[in-house]
């Protein structure tokens, strides 16, 4: 039996080791059924479970490159959800959706109409791949808010993923950053920890957090996953492509505004941190802006 002191001293090294997430998941609806902790859908996406739990949303006032919109408060996470390990790619964008708008593939046309930023050199995007054998598992960018949303919709469609139960849809703003902090035991402004270098994620490593070593910039996306996962098994939370979420960002009030989170191939470190917030308006397409895909599991079979 134990005794007192032994009991508390297991809860405050358990409180040590993983403070803000709890191992036994609630109720879902599943009678009590564990989901898996991972699932391999029917286009070949990879999702983990994460857990629910609290965590601090947001950065210190004393933290560099802080806006002020990044009030730190806690949150609680009530309920497990799956996020996808990887931003979607150029492959599943294109299979679900009938096209690959990407700038950075062999096409770089983007779709017609669209005028870039002229950030490139002559060639563009189709030039910075040109070595590549193929783009497809580059992720998808060039795609606004609402393709995002419309991805998530037809991927729930598809009979294999009905008949799983599965419905994806865009993850909300805490969400993400819960999930991008990968349940850290103390406030760090990186999954990494309180630096970020150009070995540690893709991002414009000319220009890294921290006072971490200046290291390369690709100046393009890379294949998702290149870069380590964080302690919930996610990759490219920090740079590669910006991650459309589903929330509306008010900024002078409400002007329909949607946030995208997480920096990109061409941001600087201090946008890649976890509490990195912007806005753009739904339509608008980058050649940095992607997203990943979240699902909630409903119950299938009888009651
Ligand atoms: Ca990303």
């Amino acid at each position: 039996m134990l005794t007192r002191t032994a009991f508390s001293l297991v809860g405050l090294l358990g409180y040590l080791a993983v403070p803000s997430v709890a191992l036994v998941f609630p109720s879902d609806g599943s009678k009590g059924r564990r989901p898996p902790s991972k699932i391999d859908n029917s286009i070949g996406m990879k999702l983990v479970l994460i857990p629910p739990g609290k965590y601090l949303i947001g950065s210190p006032q004393d933290e560099k490159g802080r806006r002020k919109d990044e009030e730190q408060h806690e949150v609680q996470i009530t309920r497990a959800f799956y996020l996808g390990i990887h931003e979607v790619t150029q492959r599943q964008f294109k299979e679900v959706m009938g096209f690959n708008p990407s700038y950075f593939s062999a096409q770089a046309s983007g779709r017609q109409g669209v005028v870039y930023e002229d950030w490139s050199k002559p060639g563009g995007g189709r030039d910075k791949v040109k070595d590549l054998d193929s783009t497809g598992d580059l992720s998808v960018e060039n795609v606004s808010w609402y393709e995002a949303v419309e991805f998530c919709e037809r991927l729930s469609a598809l009979p294999a993923e009905r008949s799983a139960g599965r419905a994806y849809r865009l993850p909300s703003e805490t969400e993400w950053e819960y999930a991008c902090r990968g349940g850290a035991a103390s406030y760090q402004v990186f999954h990494y920890g309180n630096s970020l270098s150009g070995q540690q994620a893709n991002f414009r490593g000319t220009m890294p957090y921290g006072g971490a070593a200046k290291g390369p910039w690709l100046e393009r996306t890379c294949k998702v996953g290149t870069y380590k996962p964080n302690a919930f098994g996610l990759f490219d939370m920090h740079g590669n492509v910006w991650e459309w979420c589903s929330d509306r960002f008010e900024y002078e009030g409400d002007r329909g505004f949607r946030v995208r989170r997480g920096g990109s191939w061409g941001d600087s470190g201090d946008h890649c941190r976890s509490a990195s917030r912007l806005r753009r308006v739904p339509g608008d397409l980058r050649w940095n802006l992607g997203f990943r895909a979240a699902l909630v599991t409903r119950p299938v079979g009888p009651e």
